[in-house]
């Protein structure tokens, strides 16, 4: 009688467990999800509605948890795409400027004046390069899934207005810690120093470093007015694109169900992160600019010849850099911005 009511006991379970998922067994209790800034960044809310949008579409079955700060890589956000290929990360949504230190083609984004605007980003994104990068992505070891934005990034600086390449001259720029940046600050005649996003933040506070440069966004989240930032210069140089991807060993455990809740959950945080991060900057609506510039910033638009001057100051470095991005794949990305 006990063995038979154990062994009623035991199916009944394998039961339940079996209408929850037949996978369930082999699931983690939780997924780690890198980022580097959290929300109210867009970055961030992009990030918590993947979180948000997979565990209710899942009933609860992928659980993710962001961990901001590439905390998961001390704060290292150059060894970020490393670890999510060795499994030390599930997931991220990263930027492209962050992973080009082992994925060389990631710099086209990074290709001073390739994109003029939104619309030569999407034709990059949602075109036949975004669909080859997707493609160099999951051959370095990675799955990817959806783009998100961190958006154009605006020099800021606590000295002068920046209108031509000279007034940057001996300005302390903090930059990413990507080799094309440095190239192009020192092309531009500024004094850049590569610094992790970690560093920047107290660098900018005790005036270690006169500027920075980064999207409007994370300006003012971070109310950098409030640093000594107050000549922002509009010349949308370069912009990083977010990239949701997932360790494969992590998207091979899911059943084929599960995998396309999650890429299409990626998708829709992807298009939703787009958004905010495009919220008030665009020419239609320029509230964030607005106000940004109500806190007393000093916010330069270049003219056509200045920006010009930046563009000429920055030509070998895009060459230099088309070369050893590939320079098909910027030729097809050129050919998808003339065409947007
Ligand atoms: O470090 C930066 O400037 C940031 C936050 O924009 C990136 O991670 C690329």
């Amino acid at each position: 009688m006990q063995f038979f009511k154990t062994m009623m006991v035991a199916s009944a379970a394998v039961a339940i467990l079996g209408a929850t998922s037949s996978m369930a067994e082999d699931y983690k209790s939780e997924y780690r999800v890198s980022t580097v800034v959290p929300a109210p960044f867009p970055w961030g809310l992009a990030a918590d509605k993947w979180a948000e949008l997979t565990k209710e579409r899942t009933n609860g079955r992928i659980n993710m948890k962001i961990y901001p700060g590439v905390q998961l890589v001390q704060g290292d956000q150059t060894r970020e795409f490393t670890a999510i290929r060795q499994g030390v990360i599930d997931m991220a949504v990263g930027s492209t400027i962050n992973w080009s230190p082992q994925i060389t083609e990631l710099n086209l984004f990074s290709l001073p004046f390739l994109m003029p605007d939104y619309a030569a980003i999407d034709a990059l994104t949602q075109g036949p390069v975004g669909t080859k990068i997707f493609e160099i992505v999951e051959k370095n070891g990675a799955v990817p899934l959806a783009w998100a934005e961190n958006g154009f990034r605006e020099v800021t600086n606590s000295v002068r207005p920046i209108r031509m390449p000279a007034d940057m001259k001996g300005l302390k720029l903090r930059v990413v810690g990507s080799p094309i940046f440095s190239d192009m600050f020192d092309a531009f005649g500024a004094n850049p120093t590569q610094m992790s996003w970690a560093d920047a933040q107290p660098a900018l506070t005790t005036g270690a470093v006169d500027g920075q440069e980064n999207p409007l966004t994370i300006y003012s989240v971070l109310n950098m007015q409030d640093l000594g930032q107050k000549n922002v210069t509009l010349w949308h140089y370069v912009a990083d694109p977010l990239i949701f991807v997932v360790n494969p060993k992590v998207w091979d455990s899911f059943s084929p169900e599960d995998q396309k809740i999650l890429r299409q959950a990626a998708i829709d945080a992807g298009a939703y992160g787009v958004m905010v991060a495009r919220k008030g900057l665009t020419k239609d609506d320029e509230s964030l600019i607005k106000q940004i510039e109500s806190h007393g910033v000093d916010i330069v638009t270049l003219s056509d010849q200045e920006r010009q001057a930046f563009v000429d100051a920055s030509r070998d470095v895009y060459k230099k850099w088309k070369e050893k991005i590939g320079a098909d794949l910027v030729d097809m990305a050129e050919k998808s911005i003339a065409n947007r």
